[in-house]
């Protein structure tokens, strides 16, 4: 029995190991801000990185309109913390309109090319509730559902199928009725890959959702694979094409990298105060 003792100890590191969803030491704002000042503003607003390598002449205005105290930024996280009495959970999936949940809560949803991101931003806003599954995969298009997520009695959030490649059926099939007809839907993020910029499908999307009147934020992903050099022209493109071809779309563009958890904070403040979970006096949105 002694013997075997070590070996069945070997067996349950694995199966811990096996089992383990760990939270990332980037995924708590609380954490992030124990970092040196610079490095924390940095993650958290990750504009704040790129501001010194743009020409002074660049209005910085539209960058930082939503831009939260550190406590509403703890507030927030409060939201995305889930313990007995909030529950996060992934609870369905739907193909049709009729097979939606029907829900009361404010609901956000996230459409995007395929393989721009959208369940890694998903499933970096709620790293901390590692218990939720949310697939991310190697090969594009592979979201072919409508996933709806609960956040305790606060909101649902939606990750879309996404349009782009081997996918354009499901996007005009299910989300554009869904875009259309959603009483409940509060904003809708667009992801647009920031390490190749806004390409022709996403201006397809811009044009939706301008023709629908959804009020609308712009999400830059990936902000981690290049550097500040080609991602710089990438926002100030798509700052561009918001000021001049939209109505309907937030002026400020948001950056993240799910990798990093850069903005990713940032973004989870942004959700819980546009479903109306946290009431904020200084920020237009
Ligand atoms: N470097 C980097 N890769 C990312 C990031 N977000 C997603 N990816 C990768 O991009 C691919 C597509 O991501 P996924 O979330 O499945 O995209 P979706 O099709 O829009 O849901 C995956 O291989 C991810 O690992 C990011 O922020 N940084
Ligand atoms: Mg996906």
């Amino acid at each position: 029995m002694f013997l075997w003792q070590p070996r069945l100890l070997l067996h349950y590191r694995i199966q811990q190991q096996l089992t383990c969803r760990c939270v990332h030491s980037l995924a708590s704002f609380q954490q992030v801000s124990r970092l040196p000042e610079r490095k924390w503003r940095g993650v958290v607003f990750p504009f704040s990185s790129l501001e010194g390598h743009l020409d002074r002449s660049v209005d910085r205005g539209d960058f930082q309109l939503f831009h939260p105290s550190e406590e509403d930024l703890q507030r927030a996280e409060r939201l995305f913390t889930p313990s007995a009495k909030h529950v996060i959970l992934y609870t369905s999936s739907a193909v049709r309109m009729d097979h939606v949940p029907e829900i009361q809560q404010p609901e956000v949803c996230f459409i995007g090319r395929s393989n721009v991101g959208k369940s890694s931003l998903i499933r970096s806003l709620f790293s901390l509730a590692p218990e939720v599954e949310v697939r991310v995969s190697k090969t594009p298009g592979h979201t072919k559902k409508m996933n709806f997520f609960r956040v305790g009695q606060a909101f649902s959030l939606v990750d879309m199928p996404g349009y782009g490649h081997k996918a354009p059926r499901d996007f005009v099939d299910m989300v554009e009725p869904y875009l259309q007809a959603r009483e409940n839907l509060v904003r809708t993020f667009l992801l647009v890959d920031g390490s190749v910029g806004p390409q022709r499908a996403d201006l397809v999307a811009v044009e939706m959702c301008e023709e629908f009147g959804l009020p609308y934020v712009m999400v830059m992903t990936k902000i981690d694979k290049v550097r500040p050099g080609i991602l710089l022209p990438h926002l100030l493109q798509v700052q561009n094409l918001i000021k001049t071809q939209t109505k309907y779309c937030f002026a400020q563009p948001f950056l993240v990298s799910s990798t990093q958890f850069s903005g990713v904070h940032l973004l989870r403040c942004f959700i819980t105060h546009v479903t109306g979970n946290l009431q904020m006096d200084s920020t237009t949105s």
